[in-house]
């Protein structure tokens, strides 16, 4: 069989670097977006993966580059060829998305839609998915599914609003194999450190270490639906090979509040949470989602697509991997 050819926008980020490592696992041949910096400190998570250009029968390539660069978009695709491409690349931080909506809605809106042009200018055949977000659905309650109305809460939401339809927009109108994941929270050892639940995981291993004693939060009556990165990305590529484009939902179906997290992360280590965290508005949000628990019956009956691990057995494997990093002699200072 010759060998499948794909294109990972935000392949630095946590959910490209588990695509990364499950495609060239396949035999793909894969590309991935750097964006330019000072440092190559960017690329810390994909490290174990990088091949030397002047290998032979290298199968990972990295291209420095920016969603926001339309001409990049259109040379890169047109370059690679790919048969797949995965739009990960999004500022994809909710609450950031308050101090910097011009640019969340360059990156993460309008970045879709010069991919979708990229991929229309470049006329190559390739099925494309696009990062959805849970954010989308906003105040409205659980459970949410595919047929449930958006009401986004946050520039973010707003930006991954506008991503949505023109994903749906250029399915419609040119007949592209192209496909939103409606992704829920999804967590890992390799999550950025300021979203709650890893901001959480690492103050557990300094405050066991004895580095430090609190943790500051903001609103830990949250509900989220949490689940394990690795199994998100191969949703995302049996999204891809699926017989129709179709959008889903992914999920676990099992709510959570922050404090429950917290709860577990330090009953993990033996420590009582309510003596380790104190309460912080400067985390709350100008707009909270209250509350978020997705439906994923829709990708189980149709792909066969089902999360394993849940929110609790995921709070205890991301503390034991933050203390083992800890242990490693890793820095882990702490979250703002
Ligand atoms: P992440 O860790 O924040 O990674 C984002 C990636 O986008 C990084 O590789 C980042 O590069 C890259 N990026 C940012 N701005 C860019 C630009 N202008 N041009 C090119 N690349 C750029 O996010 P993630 O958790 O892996 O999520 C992946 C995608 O799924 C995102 O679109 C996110 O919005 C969406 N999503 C995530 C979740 C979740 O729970 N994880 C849920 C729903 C949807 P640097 O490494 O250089 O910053
Ligand atoms: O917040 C509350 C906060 O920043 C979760 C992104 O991947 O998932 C993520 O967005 C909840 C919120 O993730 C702190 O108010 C309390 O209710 O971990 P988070 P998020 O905003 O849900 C969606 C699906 C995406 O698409 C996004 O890209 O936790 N919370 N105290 C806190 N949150 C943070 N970050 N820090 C706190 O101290």
């Amino acid at each position: 069989m010759p060998t499948r050819t794909a294109l990972i926008t935000g392949i630095t980020g946590q959910d490209g670097s588990y695509l990364a490592e499950f495609l060239l696992g396949k035999g793909y041949e894969v590309h991935g977006i750097v964006r330019r910096s000072s440092q190559i400190a960017s690329t810390t998570r994909i490290d174990h993966l990088y091949q030397d250009p002047h290998e032979s029968n290298r199968k990972l390539y990295l291209h420095h580059g920016d969603i926001t660069d339309a001409g990049f978009m259109v040379n890169l695709i047109r370059d690679v060829q790919p048969q797949e491409i995965y739009n990960l690349a999004a500022q994809s931080h909710v609450r950031v998305s308050f101090d910097l909506p011009d640019y969340t809605a360059n990156v993460t809106g309008l970045g879709t839609i010069r991919l979708l042009e990229a991929v229309r200018a470049s006329g190559i055949d390739t099925r494309l998915y696009q990062a959805g977000s849970s954010e989308l659905f906003g105040t409205i309650e659980p459970p949410q599914d595919e047929n449930t109305p958006f009401h986004p809460r946050s520039p973010y939401g707003v930006a991954k609003a506008f991503a949505h339809w023109s994903t749906v927009n250029y399915r419609e109108s040119y007949d592209l194999f192209a496909v939103n994941g409606i992704a829920f929270n999804h967590e890992s050892p390799r999550r950025g450190e300021t979203f709650v639940t890893r901001k959480i995981t690492r103050a557990v291993a300094r405050i066991h270490a004895g580095l430090e004693q609190f943790v500051y939060l903001g609103n830990v009556d949250a509900v989220r639906d949490w689940g394990y990165a690795p199994e998100y990305v191969t949703a995302f590529w049996h999204m891809l090979q699926a017989d129709e484009p179709r959008d889903y939902i992914l999920a676990t179906g099992v709510p959570a509040t922050v404090r429950d997290f917290a709860e577990v992360a330090f009953r993990h280590v033996g420590l009582d949470w309510r003596e380790h965290v104190q309460i912080d508005k400067r985390y709350e949000r100008p707009a909270e989602v209250p509350a978020l628990t997705g439906d994923p019956s829709r990708i189980k009956a149709g792909l066969g697509w089902e999360a394993t691990t849940k929110w609790d057995d995921l709070a205890r494997l991301m503390v034991d991997a933050d203390i083992a990093s800890l242990q490693a002699g890793n820095d882990l200072r702490s979250t703002p």
